[in-house]
């Protein structure tokens, strides 16, 4: 198998010599690019807190398959399954909820560094650096409302949770060696027609200036906006303008979520325009289908146009690239693996682009010819190179990983 795949990739090689594609210098980049997994896909965001509430906040995980992680242990095991299967070094983003509580019942705003020591440590003995998001949904005090609210006292609280939440981003930040994104979004909005959406904003406005007021060297802060959701479809607070604007004021990035759109607007296009104006953005890597934001996200235009902006525009540095999804309707782990692998198959894909001929047409006014080359540079043999990336990290190549998830599903998952 092995020497197929290599025989395939020198194939490649030389196919894509032709076009002045050096495949060598792709793999290398590729091999930089971390993914920051979402501990979420796990367990269907439940996290461990264990006050048996169920999942708020306009979002919602569909379907009952079995196996799904049950403590912090399940999580961590998992996740190393899901990281055994993508080439690469990874990140991993925690939530606030997923605290080594110890079984201790702890408020959001009673979190602390210590809760999450030992996933710092479980981090840095796997080789995996962390990101992290504060949590306001699914809390007897989000309802609705939480840093937007027209009561301090619960703006306060959120207010507080979300402070510790970044001061947990800078201990993870500071002891493993490398910033931590630290992302901010709120489900602040409501079912029917708002008439004071400025008050909402203006609250929402003053709760993150006092947040951010606490200045964290080792965290890189992000704010992430959204069209609507499940149940709050006629405002949210936290849209794409406030927080782009409000991004750009204060120096800090946005989040574009690729199923926080509307169903034909495409993040793609947004990235050469934020990072004009902002240091760099957060990116959440996911598949809107009608009304859902958090499909799998597989190899489709959309994730294959976003890749290609980020490394025509350069912008590979600035871009931190993280997945959500989160479906409970297949095997969890498999879940990962397709989407983390789509999305290396993208940006593979995007370093792969005959860019500088590309460049030629354009710049010649040759459209004909651009367009008849993006086409073509959509069949040319990439997945080649994939597998050989794959072999050369120890890790299964094309479908052999199907098994591997089958045999862990049978050894592990219908155990619990
Ligand atoms: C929700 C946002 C948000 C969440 C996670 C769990 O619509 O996309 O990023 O999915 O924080
Ligand atoms: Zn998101």
């Amino acid at each position: 198998m092995e020497e197929k795949v290599k025989k395939n990739y020198e194939a490649a090689v030389e196919r894509y010599a032709g076009f002045g594609v050096d495949v060598e210098k792709a793999l290398d980049t590729l091999q930089q690019i971390p993914l920051s997994l979402h501990c979420w896909q796990t367990d269907d965001v439940a996290g461990f807190e264990n006050t048996g509430g169920a999942l708020t906040g306009g979002i919602q995980a569909t379907g009952n398959y079995p196996g799904k992680a049950r403590n912090i242990a399940e999580v961590r095991t998992d996740i190393e399954k899901t990281v055994s299967l993508i080439p690469g070094k990874h990140r991993l983003s925690l939530h606030a909820i997923y605290g080594d509580f110890g079984g201790q019942k702890v408020d959001r705003d009673q979190i602390e560094p210590r809760h999450f020591q030992s996933w710092i440590d479980w981090a840095k003995e796997k080789g995996l650096k962390l990101d992290f998001n504060s949590t306001s949904f699914s809390h007897p005090k989000s309802g609705d409302m939480t840093l937007a609210h027209r009561d301090k006292g619960i703006r306060d609280f959120w207010i507080e949770h979300t402070i510790r939440s970044r001061r947990i981003a800078e201990e993870m930040g500071k002891q493993l060696g490398a910033k931590a994104c630290h992302n901010l979004w709120v489900h602040d909005g409501a079912k029917d027609i708002t008439v004071d959406r400025y008050l909402y904003r203006k609250n929402l406005k003053d709760s993150l200036d006092k947040i951010f007021a606490v200045k964290l060297p080792n965290v890189k802060d992000a704010v992430e906006c959204k069209l609507f959701g499940t149940g709050l479809e006629s405002f949210t607070a936290g849209s794409h303008e406030f927080y782009m604007g409000y991004a750009v004021q204060n120096g800090i990035m946005a989040t574009l979520d690729m199923g926080h759109f509307h169903p034909t607007e495409e993040i793609y296009d947004k990235i050469s325009a934020l990072l004009l104006f902002m240091p760099e953005i957060l990116l959440h890597v996911s598949r809107p289908v009608r009304w859902d934001s958090d499909h799998v996200v597989i190899l489709n235009d959309s994730v294959l146009m976003l890749a290609q902006e980020i490394v025509r525009a350069n912008a590979l540095s600035r871009t931190n690239i993280g997945l959500d999804y989160f479906d409970a309707s297949i095997n969890r782990i498999g879940a990962y693996v397709i989407g983390s692998r789509a999305t290396q198959k993208a940006l593979l894909q995007a370093l792969l682009e005959p860019i500088d001929q590309l460049r030629r047409y354009e710049a010649n006014g040759q459209y004909f010819e651009r367009l008849a080359l993006l086409e073509e540079a959509k069949s040319l043999p990439w997945s080649a190179v994939y597998d050989y990336f794959c072999v050369k990290n120890n890790i299964l190549p094309s479908e052999q990983y199907i098994s591997e998830i089958e045999r862990y599903e049978k050894d592990v998952l219908s155990k619990r």
